[in-house]
């Protein structure tokens, strides 16, 4: 877009977001640093922008809402601040596509201008009923700060973009009762619909206990609290943007988020504000009585399965009709540092669109990029049947290592010096900082050193480990982003980790596919089964100057097959 095109929307996201005066009096879900603006990070923005994740001009984006299929378009919203580079003056802004590589921006859906909203849009998800007829919902912040829920409806359906949504006055259509908190009452989901009844979820909390509250409604316009809540959980804190959803127990299509039967099992994913993670249960849903009886072995709580280990919140799923698919968006949010914002300047991107399927074992969900993003591969290289031994390390050559596709597998002649298992080894990010990607083992480390400067003065290895436990073998992923960066100061860089529960016995195999972009490194180990994304922030390793390697730091040598790809911009990216 030209300089004045860009200028004039930044003029009308100005003069709105004046309307609205961000929270007064409401309990924060960001931490707002005030006083840092975008500009001030302008000399180093480009350092660290990606070149393929979705991502507006400038700005602060946090949580994806709503997305959906329309007409033949793909919608996506997200929470947006036009004014900065911090969380605040929160708007619903909104970008199309026709492939899901390549966004087109348009002006915000929806923005204070209501009493029901004057304080702030925040997140929320779409529902397209029968009749091709969406409805957003969302949380409005109102003149006295509560959170409560209200709909937006298409100003004209005709048009497949959707520019324009109309806010009908019968708003809000869920509040806080008497005794519900009305600050930890958001994020509503999309709605289902069985047996005549739509059903509609709100995340909550009370004391500590997190909250799915429930709704029901027949005509989709008077919505009513059913009595129970259809979840909730001690000691897990506001349970912020639910996901509730059907997967098929065969195959990997998606299920409509009303699908229901006996081939069919559903998921409750929940972000807790309180640690910043996200958890999912799998569970079985019975909608005569609407309870939700989460399965024996999936846990249910803190420590529950995450689709992503690493900086990823605030998801949220959608059925796409198209391609008989679930597709799953994550905020790839930042560390909670005012250095880290000030030296971006433009803050947030949105995880590649996910496809998300159940497990044949059934206890998990799988993950993979939607094929789509294959498209944008370019440059190509292969490495065959390599050999690497103790302390070996190859570069991966003639691909723009900064932003590119790897895709490897890591086969393992010889599980029998893999170190021993520590039952009390519980915690995978501890385990990880623990054992890190220099420290020698048996059956690994081994994997990729991305975004590396030449000598690694700074690298994220992103790697496997694996144990020998009592009747198992353990295998660990790693992310970590101790080594990512030399600046130390203000800047969040975890060992993010995972456990992947694969069956070497069966094939001494484990893959690992890693999406390198700038400062982002969004890895999917064993076929989709671990996946963690970390944002790092490289002073050396930029550009021309990043590398990528293959290494083993284990005692057993580990043979390597690895295709890389340089990866393409989109023509497109909200410009
Ligand atoms: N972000 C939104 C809230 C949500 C939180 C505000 C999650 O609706 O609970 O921007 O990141």
């Amino acid at each position: 877009m030209e300089v004045s095109k860009f200028l004039l929307i930044y003029l009308f996201f100005c003069y709105f977001c004046v309307l609205s005066n961000h929270n007064n009096g409401v309990e924060a879900s960001h931490k707002v640093y005030q006083g840092l603006k975008s500009k001030t990070a302008v000399k180093v923005k480009q350092l660290h922008r990606t070149g393929y994740h979705f991502q507006p001009p400038r700005n602060w984006i946090n949580d994806p809402n709503g997305p959906m299929y329309y007409k033949g378009i793909y919608h996506l919203f997200y929470q947006y601040n036009p004014k900065g580079a911090v969380w605040g003056n929160i708007v619903w802004a909104h970008s199309v596509s026709k492939d899901l590589i390549n966004w087109e921006a348009l002006e915000p859906a929806i923005y204070p201008s209501k009493p029901f909203d004057i304080k702030g849009c925040w997140s929320g998800s779409a529902t397209v009923l029968p009749g091709n007829k969406p409805v957003i919902f969302y949380t409005g912040i109102d003149p006295q700060g509560k959170q409560i829920q209200n709909y937006a409806i298409p100003s004209n359906s005709s048009d497949p973009y959707l520019r324009q949504w109309t806010k009908p006055t019968d708003n809000p259509i869920a509040v806080a009762g008497f005794k519900m908190n009305k600050t930890a009452f958001r994020d509503p989901t999309t709605a289902w619909k069985i047996d005549e009844h739509w059903r509609m979820l709100v995340g909550g909390r009370r004391n500590q206990r997190g909250i799915a509250h429930l709704y029901r409604s027949r005509d989709f316009k008077k919505w009513t609290k059913a009595q129970h809540p259809l979840h909730s959980v001690p000691n897990t804190g506001m349970w912020e943007c639910p996901d509730f959803y059907p997967v098929a127990l065969f195959g990997e299509a998606g299920q409509n988020t009303s699908a229901f039967g006996p081939n069919v099992k559903h998921v409750l994913k929940v972000s807790l504000d309180a640690t910043r993670f996200e958890y999912y249960t799998l569970g079985e849903y019975f909608p005569s009585r609407d309870k939700y009886v989460v399965d024996m072995d999936s846990i249910d709580g803190r420590d529950g399965l995450r689709y992503d280990y690493g900086n990823f919140y605030a998801s949220k799923s959608f059925f796409d009709p198209v391609k008989d698919r679930r597709i799953l968006w994550g905020w790839a949010n930042e560390s909670d540092t005012p250095q880290d914002d000030v030296s971006k300047g433009w803050a947030g991107i949105q995880t590649i669109p996910r496809k998300v399927w159940l497990d044949p074992n059934r206890k998990q969900l799988l993950q993979w990029p939607v094929e789509e993003i294959e498209t944008l591969r370019s440059q190509n290289v292969r490495l065959s049947e390599k050999k690497l031994k103790l302390g070996d390390r190859i570069e991966v050559e003639e691909i723009t290592a900064a932003q590119a596709d790897v895709d490897v597998t890591f086969s393992i002649p010889n599980l029998d010096k893999a170190e021993p298992f520590d039952p009390s080894w519980t915690n995978a990010q501890e385990l990880c900082s623990l054992k890190g990607s220099s420290v020698q083992g048996g059956v690994g480390p081994f994997g990729l050193l991305t975004l590396a400067s030449q000598k690694l003065e700074e690298y994220t290895p992103v790697f496997f480990r694996v144990f020998k436990a009592q009747y198992k073998h353990v295998v660990l992923l790693c992310s970590d982003a101790r080594s990512s960066s030399l600046r130390n100061i203000g800047l969040y860089k975890p060992s993010f980790a995972g456990f992947v529960d694969v069956d070497l016995s069966e094939k001494k195999q484990l893959s690992l596919r890693s999406l390198i972009d700038h400062s982002v490194v969004e890895s999917f180990g064993a076929g989709g089964k671990t996946c963690i994304t970390s944002r790092v922030y490289p002073t050396l390793a930029v550009f021309g100057d990043a590398h990528l390697f293959a290494f083993n730091n284990g005692t057993e040598t580990i043979i390597v097959d690895l295709n890389a790809w340089s990866m393409r911009k989109p023509n497109k990216m909200n410009n």
